[in-house]
């Protein structure tokens, strides 16, 4: 393919084919409406897009402050093309192509966003860190103070020689309290702090660490968060997967411009935010944001029947052999086994949420998967399964033994997850590298069990910051998650156990 030699930035926004939609809007005279940590391809085609809505309909007059937490860095990438960058949706074969300005400034590190905390220009911050940045127990939700970038930073503010440790505190937790100090200090009034990430009580848990943190570290801050921080619960939806070197290719043929920080993603899109505030914000709901009372059920059905769907056909996918999950939702035994699954046993214990009739749901969401325009690896969707099996499967699993139902092919997800680990093993094949914060445990647990499954799935169920005092202590649960798991190494496609 040709490659386009000139870059996307202000200077070239004209040269972008006049048939895909760029920003109408004055970007220069912008201020700035919400400071965004985790600039990743998630935010940028989610959060970011509401946001243009917003400005291209005039009803904003600030856009979007980046600040990236993790590597790799991005604000010397987007900073080159002056913050613009595309989204192009694909539905099947049919693509279209948006370039989008709400992003005004990136900056990239802890001292940046410390420094945005403290300014009383900034009253509203969204957050996408991932899971585990939150550093939490995932069973309990509580600060995990042996985390060890949480023990550097309490650390750090016991050493009054050098409070700030070197270049900020290393957790989100450590980071937001810190941020919070400032601003109390600086007077700066209010501040709504708005989890993104795909965590149950996403907003619960950010309060939680923050002020778990600054309750073992920052003495006195605890009242001052009280009264002016809110921290909203939310629900965000939008197939992203991480932009491939090929996709960035097809932009730049569409564009005629590279664009090093484009991202693609599928058409639907959805954000539900608790009604929550605690100061101004931006008018998300004229751009079709939900603000609720209760984001609960919203939330509870997006994670145990979307991601739940992702999560089982990525870790059953990548056994059988599939490199992305809709190649998975496209194997009839997968398929069969996930709607089943889910219709039986996850479905009837989900609260009603409004808008979201749980079988068109499900039906929905395994279309979505299923859309061949989007290349979503099952690796990329199974790394952190430590941190998102709790709220996609273990939590319905839960429902059903409450109430008194079976549920066989949920089992049978956590058995995936097992033989997805013991497949990473070198009796197995060693057939890929699992990326999660659990393996500095699994990893030499998958050494030494080798191809005794029912011993591996003993000791990674054991966990029970993951899977909680009640399923941890369970062997009969153990037995049947050991059969599940073997049945999948044996046969990836095998028929499910009847549901
Ligand atoms: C995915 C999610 O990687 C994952 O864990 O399941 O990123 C998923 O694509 C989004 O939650 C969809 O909104």
């Amino acid at each position: 393919m040709p490659q386009a030699a000139r870059r996307l930035d202000e200077a070239t926004l004209a040269e972008v084919p006049a048939a895909i939609r760029r920003p109408n809007y004055d970007r220069a005279g912008l201020g700035i409406a919400c400071l965004h940590l985790g600039v990743g391809a998630f935010h940028r085609c989610h959060q970011a897009e509401y946001m243009e809505d917003l400005l291209a309909s005039g009803l904003s007059r600030g856009g979007l402050f980046g600040v990236n937490l993790a590597p790799p860095a991005l604000g010397p990438m987007l900073g080159r093309q002056d913050g613009l960058y595309s989204r192009t949706l694909h539905d099947g074969t049919a693509s279209e192509t948006r370039v989008i300005g709400a992003i005004l400034k990136v900056a990239d590190g802890a001292a940046a966003a410390l420094a945005l905390l403290a300014d009383p220009a900034i009253s509203t911050v969204t957050l996408t860190v991932t899971e585990k940045a939150y550093c939490h127990v995932p069973a309990t939700g509580e600060l995990d103070e042996a985390r060890a970038e949480v023990a550097a930073d309490l650390a750090d503010l016991a050493d009054p020689a050098d409070p700030a440790g070197q270049g900020g505190p290393a957790s989100l937790p450590g980071l937001l309290a810190c941020g919070l100090a400032r601003r109390a200090r600086a007077r700066a009034g209010p501040i709504n702090l708005i989890s993104c990430d795909n965590l149950p009580a996403n907003g619960a848990i950010l309060a939680r660490v923050v002020r778990g943190f600054a309750g073992r570290a920052l003495p006195g801050l605890a009242g001052w968060i009280e009264d002016n921080v809110a921290f909203p619960a939310t629900m965000v939806d939008r197939i992203v997967p991480a932009t491939t070197a090929a996709g960035l290719d097809s932009v730049a043929a569409r564009l005629g411009l590279r664009d090093e920080a484009a991202v693609q993603g599928e058409p639907f899109r959805q954000w539900v935010i608790e009604d929550a505030f605690r100061a101004p914000r931006p008018r998300w709901e004229a751009a079709g944001v939900e603000i609720v009372a209760d984001v609960g059920p919203h939330v509870l059905t997006k994670m145990r029947v979307l991601n739940a769907a992702q999560t089982m056909l990525a870790l059953a996918g990548a056994l059988a052999g599939h490199d992305f999950t809709h190649e998975a939702a496209a194997d009839r035994a997968l398929a069969r086994w996930v709607g089943r699954t889910l219709a039986a046993e996850t479905l009837p214990h989900l609260p009603p949420a409004p808008g979201m009739a749980p079988g068109p749901y499900l039906a929905a969401s395994l279309a979505r998967i299923a859309n061949a325009g989007i290349a979503h690896r099952c690796h990329q969707i199974a790394t952190d399964t430590s941190q998102k099996i709790r709220q996609r499967l273990l939590d319905p699993i839960r429902a059903c033994r409450g109430a008194g139902a079976p549920h066989p092919g949920l089992t049978r997800g956590v058995g995936a997850w097992i033989a997805y680990l013991a497949r990473s093993g070198p009796d197995f094949g060693a057939r890929w590298t699992v990326s999660d914060p659990v393996m500095a445990r699994a990893g030499p647990a998958i050494l030494r069990h080798g191809r005794d499954i029912a011993g591996l799935t003993r000791e990674i169920l054991s966990q029970a910051d993951i899977f909680g005092p009640d399923l941890s202590g369970d062997a009969a649960f153990a037995a049947e998650v050991t059969a599940a798991a073997q049945g999948l190494l044996d046969a990836p496609r095998g028929p499910p156990p009847a549901a």
